[in-house]
């Protein structure tokens, strides 16, 4: 792709409004724009950005069993009185009447509406458990949206429900989405940190945050550094070794605000284990039991002729947000370069060719290296402007394809100066530059 046709629009300078990197970037490389506070235009750059990471999202979703369904954004206000959370969800709550007067609403979340699907088709205990999932817009209506899409009104969600015959079978499922979730941001190059958390509008006594440390991110966090060594490789999607993964992790108090005590904090971590910082909360998982499906009578068959409530959890993924949370980890303030993991790059490559008006060669090279990338399925960025030098590296840099290709006036042979954007570049030939990309994209 050239830059020159793509729809990139890129500002000269940082915009004023916005208080932290991620809203900068975004803003000022053109991946979303503004269309109403708290409420965005997703552009090429970050839509392409956003929906890799969807993909991964739901790779993880469906290893682990989960069903991709699609429900609506607009629901009807019947299902919510039937819970009881259409008064209890106050102002955040979009209402909306339609041409008959009915009281709708646009979907803050879907437990709900989806304890209306299972309990219309689901009437034994033979068909559970279910694990239901969707990847759908969002709309609260945030007091004081801020920090563009980490915040906002308007926002992509996965939310997946389970549904199960007893608790012990139902934290098999939780546990299951536990591990899920580690494994989903490790794809995105993330350290996430499960922390237990309140469950707040949603309901029930079992949640975990899922958070990135991050200066800029809204969640304080209490936590012993060592919960960071925990590894899950070896974790398998058993009773057993689900239970003892989450048990490797709650071994290390790991908390957020609302639910820090001091006393306790103080008392189970050493001093020199203590941290006390903030982060980002990129998804949420709560564990309900019988709250929606008591209320909304979403009953099966038991083996022996009885019928008992459903089992039931929640689990949010904030897609929208992972983009600005992954920008918030990986920008490189000093040298103001950011380098997206190649898992969701919008790039794989840029390529930088030195043009002047009388000398076009370095673009016929752009274009030679391109095809052959084109053949190798590696998706390239070529700057064919006549910008000077300098400003064509410093944008790219803030496009932040992971790699870069520089061409230069004199071009040494076979050889190419190539590198990791932010690093020192090397000379190297174009198979073992497609070699390495190749590989890299391979391990996601
Ligand atoms: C779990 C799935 C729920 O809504 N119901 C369905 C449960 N949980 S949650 O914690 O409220 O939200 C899940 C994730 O969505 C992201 N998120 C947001 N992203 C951007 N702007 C917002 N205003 C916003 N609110 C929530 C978060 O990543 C959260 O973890």
């Amino acid at each position: 792709m050239y830059i020159s046709k793509s729809f990139i629009p890129i500002l000269k300078n940082n915009p004023s409004e916005a208080k932290i990197k991620s809203h900068q970037l975004m803003l000022r490389v053109g991946m979303i724009k503004q269309s109403s506070a708290g409420i965005y235009s997703w552009l090429p750059l970050g839509f392409k950005v956003m929906k890799k990471i969807e993909e991964i999202v739901r790779q993880e979703q469906n290893k682990i069993g989960a069903q991709e369904i699609l429900m609506p954004t607009i629901q009807s206000s019947e299902i919510w009185k039937e819970s009881g959370r259409y008064e209890d969800y106050g102002e955040e709550m979009l209402r909306i009447k339609d041409r008959q007067n009915r009281e709708m609403l646009y979907g803050p979340t879907n437990e709900e509406l989806v304890t209306d699907i299972f309990r219309s088709s689901v009437k034994s205990y033979k068909s559970l458990p279910q694990l239901l999932y969707h990847i759908q817009w969002k709309f609260r209506d945030e007091i004081r949206p801020r920090f563009g899409i980490m915040r906002c009104r308007e926002f992509y969600m996965k939310d997946a429900y389970s549904f199960d015959i007893s608790d012990k079978e139902a934290i098999f499922s939780y546990n299951k989405f536990f591990l899920s979730y580690l494994k989903t941001f490790k794809r995105l190059d993330l350290t996430a940190i499960p922390m237990a958390a309140d469950t707040g509008p949603i309901g029930g006594n079992l949640s975990h945050e899922f958070i990135i440390l991050a200066e800029t991110g809204e969640s304080k966090i209490y936590t012993d550094k060592r919960i960071f060594e925990v590894e899950n490789a070896e974790t398998k999607l058993e009773e057993n070794s689900l239970e003892n993964l989450r048990k490797k992790y709650e071994q290390f108090y790991s908390v957020t605000d609302d639910k820090f005590n001091k006393d306790e904090f103080e008392s189970k971590v050493s001093e020199k284990n203590r941290l006390k910082t903030k982060g980002i909360e990129v998804g949420h998982i709560f564990y309900f039991g019988d709250k929606y499906s008591k209320a909304m009578q979403a009953s099966v068959d038991l083996p022996g002729g009885k019928k008992d409530f459903v089992k039931m959890g929640s689990y949010g993924i904030g897609v929208s947000r992972l983009v600005g949370a992954i920008i918030e980890a990986k920008y490189d303030h000093k040298n103001e370069i950011m380098k997206w993991p190649i898992s969701v790059a919008p790039y794989d490559v840029s390529i930088i060719p030195m043009i002047n008006k009388n000398d076009s060669s370095a673009l016929e090279k752009a274009n030679q290296i391109n095809s052959q990338f084109i053949k190798n399925g590696i998706d390239a960025i070529i700057d064919d402007t006549d910008e000077n030098f300098s400003s064509k590296i410093k944008k790219m840099n803030l496009i932040g394809a992971p790699y870069q290709i520089i061409l230069g006036k004199q071009i040494d042979g076979d050889l190419l100066e190539f590198k990791e954007t932010g690093q020192e570049a090397k000379k190297i030939n174009l198979n073992q530059i497609i070699k390495i990309i190749k590989e890299e994209k391979e391990k996601i």
